[in-house]
């Protein structure tokens, strides 16, 4: 279930000193050469190459660290990189079906970087998902170092508009590069960011929960918080 899977090890009494275990799961989706791969292995391993390699099966990493804000939490950052298309159901289902957060990758340098992000948003597999599991929907504008600051500027209105756009999905964008680690690593780390957002989520739901009689934060009643999250589905942008 969505919320089970941030607390994948909650003892019953917890120890409420001590850092959360949490996970958030993140899908990298976007056309073949869109820098899928780049982000995944620059953000797990810390390696980037030149040579195109082309993905044929989603595959799965993690990265873990501390967070202290929302709260405090050992936090598992999980990465999907997948192919522009995933032929087996079963692997689409893998994927998608409880991943917290979709991450649109598209490369800077294709004409039309809106009409992509747009194409994307409008994309069946992805239009599916966002009614099912309402993730956080972003943007990576990938290989940022080919542009120069001033085409950034340009893309970032348009990008701030669709954001805005109320029967768009899109949550946020970021530029990123692969190559020289900007918005990948230290204090404007973008999957950090994703997951301060996510952990929000459970934050403020824990604390309208928590005015509910029913609701024992000791008991480990995810059930409610599940439901409480799944109610509010239908009334999302
Ligand atoms: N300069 C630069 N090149 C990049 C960057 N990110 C990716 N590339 C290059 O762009 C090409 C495609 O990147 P990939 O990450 O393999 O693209 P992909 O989306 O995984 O492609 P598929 O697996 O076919 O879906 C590779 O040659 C990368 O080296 C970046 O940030 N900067
Ligand atoms: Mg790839």
């Amino acid at each position: 279930m969505f919320l089970k899977r941030f607390f994948p090890a909650k003892p019953k009494h917890q120890d409420f000193d001590a850092p959360e275990d949490l996970k958030v799961k993140c899908a990298l989706v976007g056309n073949a050469k869109s820098g899928k791969t780049a982000v995944f292995k620059r953000y797990l391993i810390n390696e980037f190459d030149d040579e195109y390699i082309h993905t044929e099966k989603a595959q799965l990493g993690s990265r873990v660290c501390l967070i202290n804000e929302p709260l405090l939490a050992t936090l598992t950052v999980e990465l999907w990189d997948t192919p522009e298309v995933i032929e087996d159901p079963n692997q689409i289902h893998r994927v998608f079906s409880d991943a917290h957060v979709l991450v649109i990758c598209v490369d800077v340098l294709s004409g039309g970087v809106v009409d992509f992000v747009n194409a994307w948003i409008e994309n069946e597999l992805v239009q599916y998902y966002v009614k099912e599991n309402q993730p956080i929907i972003c943007a990576l504008i990938t290989k940022c170092d080919f542009c120069a600051p001033s085409q950034l500027e340009s893309l970032a209105v348009e990008l701030d508009e669709l954001v805005r756009d109320p029967n768009k999905s899109l949550d946020l964008w970021v530029a990123v590069s692969a190559k020289d680690k900007s918005n990948l690593e230290g204090q404007t780390d973008i999957f950090k960011r994703l997951s301060r957002m996510i952990l929000m989520r459970i934050v403020e739901e824990r604390h309208r929960l928590r005015h509910q009689v029913s609701y024992d934060a000791n008991r480990g009643d995810f059930e409610l918080l599940h439901q409480a999250l799944f109610k509010k589905k239908s009334t999302r942008k």
